[in-house]
């Protein structure tokens, strides 16, 4: 049976829920009678949901879901969709979900995709560029855009081809096919399927035991897996979190102080390690 959990709502929004367990935030697009398909107001939320989340301190995972159980998102809203990207209340056609692909990938704690339905078209993205995916039996994959006038060549296509491989990425985009939960798992699209009723239960364990473990070098290995895949960004993202590491040091601190102090800094008493 699953465990029932008292989750605390963070901030509300209109499109998202936004609420807390154990230092798990937790980003539900709450659209289900669209298949929890996004607009732009959605994904403006979802991304500052994912901005509160990167400097929470008592946040050390995040899941990204779907409301009820049919959808985790089936994608751009196809009724906003207008001429240049999802028109939002401000009329401005936007493509927005890249913003929110990013801040998922430099998020400097884990994201876990929890899929409890259809993954479909942007949503299948999504769910793509999460760290982990943990699915429900009933999960549904599959790209659309060829199909409905859109596509996504970048992380959708470049990141999963790196997931399942060239030929799968392109048979994926290429016949706008669905697969099973099964079958995503076979390809390594995700980590592993569980029954419905199971999938929060599994979740919330998968990251309470990533919990156990040193954020510090969960953040490094990310960075590091995604420097090997993104370029210049990557690089500039993985050095970043070398720099914190330095700043940390006493070596770094004392060319600050020698500065401050007006003095020729001493870094010849700090250790070259082999
Ligand atoms: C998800 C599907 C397979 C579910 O089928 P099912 O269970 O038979 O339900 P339906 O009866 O089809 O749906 C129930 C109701 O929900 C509405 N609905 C479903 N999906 C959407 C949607 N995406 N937009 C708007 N409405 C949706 C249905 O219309 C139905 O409503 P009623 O009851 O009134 O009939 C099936 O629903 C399906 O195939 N959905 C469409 C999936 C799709 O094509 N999504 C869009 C794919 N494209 C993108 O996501 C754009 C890519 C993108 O985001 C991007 C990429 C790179 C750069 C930028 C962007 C960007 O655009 O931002």
């Amino acid at each position: 049976m699953a465990t029932e959990r008292k989750w605390e709502t963070i901030k509300e929004y209109e499109e998202i829920l936004f609420d807390y367990f154990e230092g798990i935030g937790r980003i539900t697009i709450n659209r289900p009678r669209y298949r929890n398909a996004f607009t732009p107001t959605t994904t403006m939320e979802i991304a500052d949901a994912l901005r509160i989340c990167h400097e929470d301190q008592d946040i050390y995972v995040i899941v990204l879901t779907g409301a009820g159980d049919k959808a985790f998102c089936s994608g751009g809203d196809q009724n906003v969709k207008g001429k240049g990207g999802y028109i939002g209340k401000d009329g401005v056609p936007r493509l927005q979900v890249l913003e929110v692909q990013k801040l998922i990938r430099s998020m400097p704690k884990p994201v876990i995709a929890m899929v409890n339905g259809y993954a479909i078209g942007g949503g299948h993205v999504l769910q793509v560029v999460c760290d982990i995916s943990i699915a429900s039996d009933n999960a549904i994959f599959g790209q659309t855009g060829p199909r409905v006038g859109s596509f996504d060549a970048g992380f959708g296509s470049s990141y999963l081809a790196r997931i399942v491989g060239q030929k799968k990425a392109r048979e994926i985009w290429f016949l706008c096919r669905q697969y099973s939960a099964q079958e995503a798992l076979d390809m390594g699209l995700v980590n592993t399927v569980v029954p419905f009723d199971q999938l929060e239960d599994e979740t919330v364990k998968w990251a309470h035991e990533m919990m156990q473990h040193s954020p510090m070098a969960l953040r490094m290995i990310k960075m590091g897996l995604n420097a090997e895949l993104d370029g210049q960004a990557g690089i500039q993202e993985l050095a970043g979190n070398a720099t914190l590491l330095y700043y940390l040091t006493d070596e770094a601190q004392e060319g600050k102080h020698a500065f401050l102090e007006k003095r020729k800094p001493d870094f010849k008493k700090y250790p070259k390690f082999p």
